[in-house]
């Protein structure tokens, strides 16, 4: 296991990275890099300068989040070719591991809603495989695997064709293209969210078959069906068995890298929504004191 932080670079998040690497335990940033929209080729220079910047604060940088697939690989449309191609190029501009919603979507919300009416969900798996297939030669060429984020929370959302929140889904996704480059990012949060979904089983199976790559570690309160609360990170603050996660990771994936997440406003603290310094530290520290339990327990 790697412990990891969110870091949006220091023009877009108001953490700086010495007060990251304050944190006990933390030895890398899992990038983002937002400013990007879907589509866009990331530079090779903008990528270099965010790593460099994270290595000067004597921090990895491994893993990047977000390079977000553009609508028309979603919609199958014709111009997809190009944005697989580009997507192709940030994987080689990048050589990390990668997994939105940017400004010109929700200008075009009510468009984008109209072309996804004749999208159903078995599309959408056939148009996820094409995209599969144009860019999992290019990570592996260069070294980098692909974790796909689960959808958040788990369950279709305004009648949209969503395909990632469930083991059937997870199951149907890693068989797509039959590869390391081809894995998961278990956001325990996100699948969470459905008490139906089995999170320290869903780490155990896609962990036995090598393809959990990367695991967002956070905590959700069930309130009923599909009405859930943002919790903080610890087991008695919310419906997860936090303990169950740690134990399922540090057994079955113990090589992925993991961060916590959504962390709350504590102490007086402003900045991005769920993406504090104080509340995900905490995480942090209760994250790592399970896994030296587990760890020494299970020697
Ligand atoms: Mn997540």
């Amino acid at each position: 296991m790697k412990m990891t932080f969110r870091w949006y670079g220091s023009d877009d998040d108001p953490i700086p990275l010495q007060y990251i690497s304050q944190i006990p335990g933390v030895t890398g940033i899992m990038g983002a890099m937002d400013r990007f929209p879907a589509g866009q080729v990331w530079p090779e220079a903008d990528i270099a300068a965010y790593v460099d910047e994270v290595h000067r604060a004597g921090l990895e940088c491994e893993v990047i989040e977000s390079v977000n697939v553009h609508e028309d690989i979603k919609l199958g449309r014709d111009t997809r070719d190009t944005y697989i191609a580009n997507y192709c190029r940030t994987l080689e501009n990048s050589q990390f591991s990668l997994p939105g919603w940017e400004p010109e979507r929700l200008a075009q919300l009510d468009e984008v809603m109209e072309a996804y009416s004749s999208i159903d969900v078995d599309r959408m798996r056939e148009h996820y495989a094409y995209f599969l297939r144009g860019v999992v030669p290019t990570a592996e060429r260069v070294g980098i695997r692909l974790a796909v984020h689960p959808d958040d929370p788990a369950w279709p959302l305004f009648g949209l064709p969503r395909v990632c929140h469930s083991m059937a889904d997870l199951d149907a996704i890693v068989e797509m293209v039959d590869s390391p480059a081809n894995s998961l990012c278990v956001c325990t949060g996100s699948l969470g969210s459905d008490p139906a979904n089995d999170v320290p089983a869903i780490l155990t199976r896609f962990g036995d078959k090598g393809r959990v790559a990367a695991a967002h570690c956070r905590n959700v309160r069930h309130l009923g069906h599909r009405h859930f609360q943002e919790a903080a990170h610890l087991s008695a603050d919310g419906s997860l068995d936090m303990y169950a996660i740690m134990r399922a990771i540090h057994d079955h994936a113990p090589d992925a890298y993991i961060r916590p997440d959504h962390g709350r406003m504590i102490w007086g603290e402003t900045g991005r929504p769920g993406y504090p310094l104080y509340d995900r530290a905490l995480g942090i520290t209760y994250l790592n004191g399970l896994w030296e339990a587990i760890d020494k327990a299970t020697r």
